[in-house]
């Protein structure tokens, strides 16, 4: 696994005081009230950008979410409706039946995209750092754009039908989308119904085991901006009481 320490910090950091000057340009010149550039960049060179909200105490990083999702597209409603959740790590007996802590509890979350249950899962996931914990817990992030799949095996991925699991509204679909724009993949929803679904879940497990995660180890007010289409996350082993509080935001655009 790389650390992200050593990454390009021109790439890496951006401070929120030069946020309301900065401004993306797109093709035709104009200039539009996107997100900052070397956010931007970041977000096309490797699919996640880091945002360092200067002077940001845990307790506004839900105002900076807020603010910085405004930027980026509209929210989407994560579990019951909520445009804003706390994530707190949970034993499997107390979290909600569905969530990734019922399955794994403060065990390892292994890589996923978020809503992978959904019909089209949201595009980015904003999260940030209200309070890094006890236990210095990492956020694991792999650009599947870097696993190299093969033109054979990315039709298996375009082709191979895999069913769904969403309770009443399960449905059929297949790893990667038809347009090709984004990944489904949640161990915790997804089943094969055939031997090419088969082979196409054990294809992304395996090549995911093999890939070289990018791992974030929070500071209070850090924000990650996650193209949830193009890298997958996950989660290091946490403890009980270790007081580890992400604020997640999910958005389309
Ligand atoms: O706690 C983390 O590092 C990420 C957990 C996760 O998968 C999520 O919030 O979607
Ligand atoms: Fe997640």
């Amino acid at each position: 696994m790389d650390d992200d320490a050593g990454y390009d910090k021109a790439l890496d950091d951006f401070a929120l005081d030069q946020m309301d000057g900065a401004r993306c340009m797109n093709s035709s010149g104009l200039t539009q009230p996107l997100i900052p550039l070397p956010l931007h960049t970041a977000l096309a060179c490797r699919g996640w950008a880091r945002y360092v909200a200067e002077g940001v105490e845990g307790d506004s990083v839900p105002a900076e979410l807020d603010r910085l999702g405004n930027l980026i597209g509209a929210r989407v409603e994560g579990r019951a409706g909520a445009l804003m959740e706390l994530i707190r790590p949970q034993t499997a007996n107390d979290a909600h039946p569905r969530s990734l802590s019922a399955r794994y509890g403060m065990g390892e979350f292994p890589l996923h995209v978020e809503l992978s249950h959904r019909p089209r899962p949201c595009r980015y996931i904003l999260l940030g750092c209200i309070e890094p914990g006890t236990l210095s817990v990492p956020t694991l992030l792999l650009d599947w754009w870097s696993l190299d799949f093969t033109h054979e095996e990315l039709d298996l991925l375009g082709n191979a039908p895999i069913l769904v699991r969403t309770g009443r509204r399960s449905f059929y679909s297949t790893i990667l989308s038809s347009d090709r724009a984004f990944l489904r993949y949640d161990p915790a929803c997804l089943e094969a119904v055939d031997e090419r679904g088969e082979a196409a879940l054990e294809l992304v497990e395996q090549r995911l085991a093999a890939g070289l995660p990018d791992v974030h180890y929070w500071r209070r007010g850090d924000i990650l901006i996650i193209d949830n289409w193009r890298v997958l996350h996950g989660r290091g082993v946490s403890e009980l009481g270790s007081e580890r509080c992400l604020a997640r935001m999910l958005i389309n655009a």
